[in-house]
């Protein structure tokens, strides 16, 4: 089990192996090729004639054939070429080697992209088993994933480093990607297109889970939270929908259905607030709410000026969607 990585060349799955690979192969080349030109350089330097101000300049050599010098040079030219028709040839390879992914037994998720956070729909089997959250994506160990991006205003761009290569999301266009977590763990994500203000504060979270674990989070996914208990949360309902909560969110089973912000339904099960801002706390959730501003300046959730019983109320409510 990782701890969270946010590595590309520490690969925990096949398409960020393939990467990691060919970067790998990169650097060796590139390497190898700027230590022999600066050995060229060095060597060019200390045989090169050296000039007297005093004496006339030697011009014996000029015009006198070197063919050493000649094939020095067509060799070098000859493994300049050779070398980048390896990197050519590995690219294309590892290109080949990401589309080849098995997709037999593949999850499907819709990933759109908004300033400044992620929804992510489980489309999988029949309409009744989809479900919205966002800004975490839990897939099962061991099999593959397909995502289908969309993009709702800018071009964003999902990258998850330890899992799998860049994808940008285009408005107006759909892009597909695919990756695999091998070992399960939690691998940090991160837009990697410039979006606007909040640009980096835009992360995401991959959790992979044993397929046990995977099915118990989904079927939870799937059931509408329960009537609050306590009367605090019960009013923290009332509040949800009837103050402007509900024109922007959503929380499956109240009349709450808005799509501008994030899914609420299950927005406790979360590890972080507003794409990987905050750690998801009964404090960070009443500061966010009372002035999402402050901790995301620009972000398309206005400030909330409520009273000190009536943010309780809201934060006890949402603390009973698990
Ligand atoms: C005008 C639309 C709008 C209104 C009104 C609004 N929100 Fe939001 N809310 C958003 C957007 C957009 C985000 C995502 C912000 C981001 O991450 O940049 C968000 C994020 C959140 C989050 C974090 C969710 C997550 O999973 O990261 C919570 C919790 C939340 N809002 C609660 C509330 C509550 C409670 C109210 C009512 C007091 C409210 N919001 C009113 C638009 C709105
Ligand atoms: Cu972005």
């Amino acid at each position: 089990m990782n701890p969270g990585v946010h590595d590309m060349l520490q690969a925990w799955g096949p398409q960020a192996g393939h990467i990691a690979s060919l970067w790998n192969i990169f650097l060796v080349i590139c390497t190898v090729v700027f230590a022999l030109v600066l050995v060229a350089l060095v060597l060019a330097v200390r045989r090169a004639p050296r000039i007297h101000t005093q004496e006339p300049p030697d011009l014996s050599t000029v015009n006198v054939p070197e063919p050493r010098l000649h094939r020095t040079v067509a060799t070098a030219v000859t493994l300049a070429v050779l070398g980048l028709l390896v990197l050519l040839a590995a690219s294309v390879f590892t290109d080949r080697a990401l589309a080849r992914l098995p997709l037999k037994n593949a999850i499907n998720i819709e990933v759109t992209a908004h300033q400044w956070w992620w929804s992510v729909k489980y489309v999988n089997g029949p309409v009744s088993e989809t479900f919205e959250t966002a800004n975490e994506i839990h897939v099962p160990v061991g099999r593959p994933v397909v995502v289908r991006l969309n993009a709702d205003d800018v071009i964003h761009s999902l990258w998850v480093p330890s899992l799998a290569g860049k994808r940008d999301l285009i408005p107006g266009r759909t892009a597909t990607m695919t990756f695999q977590a091998d070992q399960p763990g939690i691998y940090r994500g991160q837009c990697a297109e410039f979006c606007g203000f909040q640009h980096a504060f835009m992360a995401f979270e991959v959790q992979a889970q044993p397929a046990a674990e995977y099915e118990q989070w989904r079927q939870l996914q799937l059931k509408p939270p329960g009537e609050p208990g306590d009367a605090t949360a019960q009013r923290g309902k009332m509040l949800f929908q009837s103050v402007s909560c509900a024109m922007c969110h959503a929380v499956q089973g109240t009349i709450a259905g808005a799509r501008t912000g994030p899914d609420l339904t299950h927005v406790a099960s979360r590890r972080t607030l507003a794409a990987g801002t905050l750690p998801n706390t009964p404090a960070n959730l009443a500061s966010w709410i009372a002035d999402p501003q402050k901790h995301k300046p620009g972000t398309n959730m206005p400030a909330n000026p409520l009273s000190g019983a009536d943010l309780a109320a809201l934060v006890a409510y949402l603390g009973t969607l698990q």
